[in-house]
């Protein structure tokens, strides 16, 4: 098969794809290796036509200037220069548009001069035409046309198609975009784009295509170069938000791809979870940066304050690529400000130099010499109280906190509340209120509130504070006239007409 598609490619005079197959077939030293080759020859050049679709293949391969692999310096000093956003879901609401617009002026202010937009899919909330349209007629008026422009393919951008094909081929008509994986070189950086096949929500990757990332991978790698590959769903347990939203089908293969290449940076969206939090910087092979959401944050299920924080919260990177840094500056779009520190990888590229890693925080978060943790006055019920808190620091994040209830005389567990530490927040609060339910009257209790880290460091000194839930005593009369009058107020809409509150009683 390999010798066939060399000879095609002979016969079809594409000489600089015929040597780099030849390069590339002499580094392969095993079978697989060749047969992933051959898949990546097919799917790069005649992919489209052997498939039967337009809706993959790549434009690059051919029509690069022959310089492409050098190194192009700005006139500030820098090599490379580009935003990387995600999630913007145009059609969920009103909002969509006007967040994406306020987002790309922002950056026109904070990156006047970028080389490449780059957007990990999810341009779309349901991929219909439309929505396409009102996408595209933002990112035109705002866009930087001197750029290159690399969008990414999302399972949402499937989402109004009756095939995947259809997708593939609205996303390419639209956008413009060659394939829905594709390459580019810009400014002597190799930047890959790879794209879900299917709607599934943790992504469809075939073979052919991982055969492509292979050989494209291989072109012109050196350790001293970022490669920079871009995609929707993280790979599972690698980012922060992985775990719950990361690509499962093939997520084995596609790290054992790139873990050949510690030089690779990888760009994920699809979980929405938030960039402040440090795991959202992940090395262990190679490098992945979670890239949050435009539209709407999302985070981890099961906390005391749900999983969506505020919808007016927007965020993404700027990348600055140095000769021996890759500098990824966290922005707060919605603050119109950076949020924490930059995350910095160095070059050349060697993982016993990473930062990044999935050990870095062994340090428990604590509690300052005054904190406290009491019962808000006038708080206590005969199943519930509410409980306040001042909160802890750590060398690296507060993410959360557990409140574990216990019966004071027997010490048998009776609650635990799950909740952030609200790092979303800005600033963030100083103490947390938190009701503590389904107690029993009249019953003393011991509430104990540890802190715990991005890392799974919990502090080691709890604050502790006990009180006792109120007995149970009939409704006074003034009390049931108010809970009678704001449960009629609450059974009427706003034309005064009963609901149905009461009608099956
Ligand atoms: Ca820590």
């Amino acid at each position: 098969m390999e010798h066939w598609l060399v000879n095609h490619l002979e016969e079809t005079g594409v000489s600089d794809v015929i040597k780099e197959t030849r390069r590339l077939a002499s580094r392969a030293a095993t079978a697989v290796a060749a047969m992933l080759l051959a898949q990546s020859i097919g799917t790069g050049l005649i992919g489209a036509k052997a498939e039967g679709t337009a809706a993959v293949g790549s434009s690059a391969a051919v029509v690069e200037p022959t310089d492409r692999y050098t190194t192009v310096k700005r006139s500030d000093g820098l090599n490379l220069v580009f935003p990387v956003i995600s999630d913007i879901h145009i059609g969920a609401g009103d909002k969509a548009v006007t967040k994406f617009t306020s987002v790309m002026k922002q950056i026109n202010r904070i990156a006047p001069h970028y080389d490449a937009m780059v957007s990990a899919g999810d341009l779309t909330d349901k991929g219909e035409a439309a929505q396409y349209d009102s996408f595209m007629a933002v990112y035109n008026s705002q866009k930087q046309a001197s750029a290159r422009h690399l969008l990414a393919i999302g399972n949402h951008d499937y989402y109004g198609s009756s095939s995947a094909s259809r997708a593939q081929k609205l996303f390419m008509d639209k956008t413009g975009m060659p394939g829905i994986y594709y390459d580019a070189w810009i400014n002597g950086y190799h930047f890959i784009v790879i794209g879900s096949e299917s709607k599934t929500t943790n992504g469809t990757l075939s073979d052919r295509q991982l055969g492509w990332l292979n050989a494209k991978l291989a072109d012109h790698a050196s350790a001293d170069k970022p490669i920079f590959v871009i995609f929707h769903q993280h790979i599972s347990n690698t980012v922060y938000g992985s775990d719950e939203w990361g690509h499962t089908q093939k997520h084995k293969q596609l790290y054992a791809i790139l873990a050949r290449y510690p030089q690779v940076i990888t760009f994920s969206g699809h979980s929405h979870y938030m960039l402040n939090d440090p795991r959202s910087a992940h090395q262990r092979d190679f490098t992945s940066f979670g890239t949050a959401s435009v539209r709407y944050p999302e985070l981890e299920s099961g906390m005391a304050q749900g999983s969506h924080p505020s919808d007016d919260i927007a965020q993404g990177y700027i990348v600055q690529v140095k000769d021996k840094q890759v500098i990824v500056k966290r922005r707060d779009f919605h603050r119109d400000d950076w949020t924490g520190e930059d995350w910095i990888v160095d070059y050349p590229a060697r993982k016993s130099a990473f930062r990044y890693t999935d050990d870095r925080d062994k340090e428990k978060p604590q509690f300052g010499p005054a904190a406290k943790a009491v019962i808000m006055p006038g708080s206590i019920r005969g199943t519930q109280a509410t409980v306040s808190f001042n909160q802890a620091s750590d060398n690296l994040f507060v993410h959360s906190y557990d409140i574990e209830v216990s019966r004071a005389s027997t010490g048998k567990h009776a609650l635990t509340v799950h909740a952030f530490s609200e790092f979303y927040k800005y600033p963030m609060p100083s103490s947390l209120s938190f009701e503590l339910k389904g107690l029993t009257p009249d019953t003393a209790y011991v509430a104990k509130v540890v802190a715990i880290d991005s890392f799974g460091n919990r502090s080691a000194k709890p604050l502790a504070v006990s009180f006792r839930t109120a007995k149970l005593s009939p409704l006074r009369a003034g009390e049931v006239t108010r809970l009678l009058s704001l449960s009629m107020y609450n059974a009427m809409d706003g034309a005064s007409r009963w609901l149905r509150l009461y009608s099956d009683q």
